[in-house]
């Protein structure tokens, strides 16, 4: 596998141009039939690649994959996604990383081109089609309260916002919790999960589902989500906005860890969609309407009911009035 990214490397750095196989060898310092054996492995991956007697190989063109050799160039992270566990195809990337959390480091990123069971909160169905977006999960294993596992959310959507507009221009905002809006319908959703006791985290994921380039969704989604190609009008990058995304990600969570969340909070408000709107909530199957005021210290949404109350809502369901389904 690494020998494989090593062939591909420096195929990649000599693009347009043949490398000979004596090359590769060299560099490498192994055998002809090794080389040869990446180049087909290369090849089933869906690289093209190019062969001449006497010239070498030569790459024609890379498919759209989000594997660990296709966004490594681009990552600036110390540990997330540095171990990077890759698949075709999976159930859900958060229930992986579950299941493989305690034997894995933090920082542990799984990625798949496709989930067939992906999901949201509450057991609700998460669309994930193949290679029209980004469904990922980071296994993380901080030294935190488990009450402070929420917050954990909140980084990561303030990492998804500075990671769109970075990649496509495009302005994001959060619906709190956990949703990332463009242009008032859904662009990624984001599911955090705990595993611990009740003073101590055995290790949190996170998972983050991103619509990239889907270019229709099935009826009762279409006037809620949409993707960022949709709203870009052009396809996009999705090795860059991956890379862009854990980048982000490992910048913002340093800084929670280091600093604490109040040094997080007011890019939350300022990127909130929430705030100042007229809002309803539903906790313990009630509905009650108020005001989103504020983010508090702990990532709740502090909301101002019409009886002059204020609450901190830490969990439950929120909607905006106007936008999409109130
Ligand atoms: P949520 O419960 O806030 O949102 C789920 C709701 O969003 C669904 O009931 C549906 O109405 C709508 N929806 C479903 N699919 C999509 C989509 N692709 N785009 C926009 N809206 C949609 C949000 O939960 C959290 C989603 C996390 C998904 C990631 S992907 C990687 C990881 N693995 C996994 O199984 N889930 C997470």
């Amino acid at each position: 596998m690494l020998l494989r990214n090593d062939v591909l490397l420096i195929l990649k750095s000599n693009k347009g141009k043949y490398t000979s196989g004596q090359e590769l060898c060299d560099k490498l310092n192994v055998s002809r039939t090794a080389v040869w054996k990446c180049i087909n492995e290369l090849k089933s991956d869906g690289y093209i690649i190019g062969s001449k007697h006497k010239s070498g190989y030569i790459l024609i063109e890379e498919p759209d994959v989000i594997n660990y050799t296709e966004i490594s160039p681009h990552l600036k992270t110390n540990f997330i996604g540095r171990n990077y566990l890759y698949f075709d195809s999976i159930s859900s990337t958060n229930d992986y990383a579950k299941e493989i959390a305690s034997d894995s480091p933090d920082g542990t990123t799984i990625v798949a081109e496709e989930q067939t069971s992906g999901r949201g909160r509450m057991g609700r169905q998460w669309v994930s089609y193949k290679k029209q977006g980004i469904w990922m999960s980071i296994i993380l294993k901080p030294n935190i309260a488990p009450n402070d596992a929420v917050k954990l959310t909140q980084v990561a959507a303030v990492s998804l916002v500075d990671a769109i507009r970075e990649t496509t221009n495009l302005t994001s905002y959060i619906k709190w919790p956990n949703d990332i809006i463009v242009n008032g319908k859904k662009a990624c959703g984001i599911l955090t999960e705990m595993n611990g006791e009740i003073d101590k985290i055995n290790f949190i994921v996170v998972g983050i589902g991103v619509n990239v380039n889907v270019d229709s969704f099935p009826v009762d989604l279409q006037d809620k989500a949409t993707s960022l190609s949709i709203e870009a009008s052009k396809k996009i990058d999705r090795k860059l906005l991956t890379a862009s995304m854990l980048n982000n990600f490992e910048r913002y969570y340093r800084t929670f860890l280091d600093k604490g969340f109040f040094s997080i909070r007011n890019l939350c408000k300022k990127y909130s969609l929430t705030l100042g709107k007229d809002v309803k909530v539903i906790m313990n199957n009630k509905e009650y309407v108020g005001q989103a005021v504020d983010i508090g210290d702990d990532g709740s949404l502090i909301v101002a009911f019409k009886n002059g109350e204020k609450k901190a809502i830490t969990s439950g369901e929120v909607s905006i009035r106007g936008l999409i389904d109130y």
